[in-house]
């Protein structure tokens, strides 16, 4: 994997974000276009292409989104192969993992397609708008508000009287797990990892608890708080729990936590977009910090289908 800098990419990777004191910084996000009824960019079905991978949690966000919304055939997608290369994401000539919008080898070919001069890193998911070949944007918290409300002007998943309570959720949830793992995971001494993994554990416990008596993080119903933290769940076991060294608990050790996690996956379009050995695949590629020799390993073996007690409700 590597860079772009003025639209040429650079296989030579400086690392996935900055850092300080050793403690894992998340690079920002540039292209962040708005679909709006107004436009330029309006919600046309057909209009839009998802640039994703199944292994990434942020794009995993995005096709949860558009799974429960019903937006499968109103937004099409290409799939990378869950391992990068020096070239970054790429895309198979055929098959599953091929780009059917732009026949694309490697994502980084999207990014200067649209923007010649692009300079930064080359991240999934990506939302290209077909009418004017450019891409919408390359930030899954925008995208999956965007398909939200635009894409569902009764905004069931964030509903305005909610909004600020899910805005709450999703900063704690960024912050200390979805993020978290990987401040965890790419720690560069031993006081970041203490930190981040002392931060997740213990927002997975009052998580745990508020989900002792709440059905979804809101109370009832499903809202995209709880798509946003799904991701993180669907892949703890099975990876951040090795690979990234997030090990003082596992989520099938959290009762409530764990059910939740299960109700979620109960829902229609769900089970489609969790790909456990897919994730193993992914996160224990060859690296020379994490993996050196890119074994991937048997287990654990995860029953998702293993029955829920609780149900969630899907808004109206
Ligand atoms: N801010 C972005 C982050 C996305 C992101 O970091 N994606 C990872 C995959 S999980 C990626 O593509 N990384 C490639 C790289 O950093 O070179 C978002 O949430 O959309």
């Amino acid at each position: 994997m590597g860079v772009m800098i003025d639209g040429v990419y650079e296989a030579e990777d400086p690392g996935p974000g900055s850092t300080k004191n050793g403690a894992y910084e998340r690079a920002k996000s540039t292209l962040r276009h708005w679909i709006t009824p107004d436009g330029p960019f309006t919600p046309d079905p057909g209009r839009y292409h998802l640039f994703v991978a199944w292994n990434c949690p942020w794009a995993h966000r995005t096709l949860l989104v558009r799974a429960i919304l019903g937006l499968q055939d109103a937004i099409s997608i290409s799939i990378a192969k869950p391992r990068r290369t020096d070239q970054g994401w790429t895309f198979d000539t055929d098959g599953a993992f091929a780009d059917p919008e732009l026949q694309a080898t490697a994502l980084h070919e999207v990014y200067a397609r649209q923007r010649p001069t692009y300079t930064g890193r080359i991240t999934v998911p990506v939302l290209w708008d077909k009418h004017t070949e450019q891409i919408v944007s390359n930030e899954s918290a925008d995208i999956v508000r965007m398909l939200g409300t635009t894409f569902d002007p009764a905004r069931r998943l964030c509903p305005p009287e909610h909004e600020a309570e899910i805005d709450r959720w999703n900063t704690l949830i960024h912050t200390k797990i979805n993020n978290g793992v990987y401040r965890a995971g790419f720690a560069r001494t031993q006081e970041a990892y203490d930190n981040a993994v002392t931060d997740l554990f213990k927002t997975l416990d009052d998580l745990g608890s508020h989900l002792t008596d709440h059905t979804t993080l809101t109370g009832d119903t499903l809202t995209e708080a709880d798509l946003r933290l799904f991701p993180t769940l669907a892949r703890f076991d099975v990876a951040y729990h090795y690979a990234f060294k997030c090990n003082l608990a596992k989520l099938s050790d959290y009762p409530a936590l764990w059910d939740y996690a299960r109700a979620l996956y109960a829902l229609p379009g769900i089970a489609a977009t969790v790909k456990p050995d897919i994730y193993k695949a992914g996160y224990f590629s060859p690296s020379e910090l994490r993996n050196p020799l890119g074994i991937v390993p048997a287990g654990p073996k995860v029953d998702w289908t293993h029955p829920p007690r609780r149900t969630i409700q899907l808004p109206d």
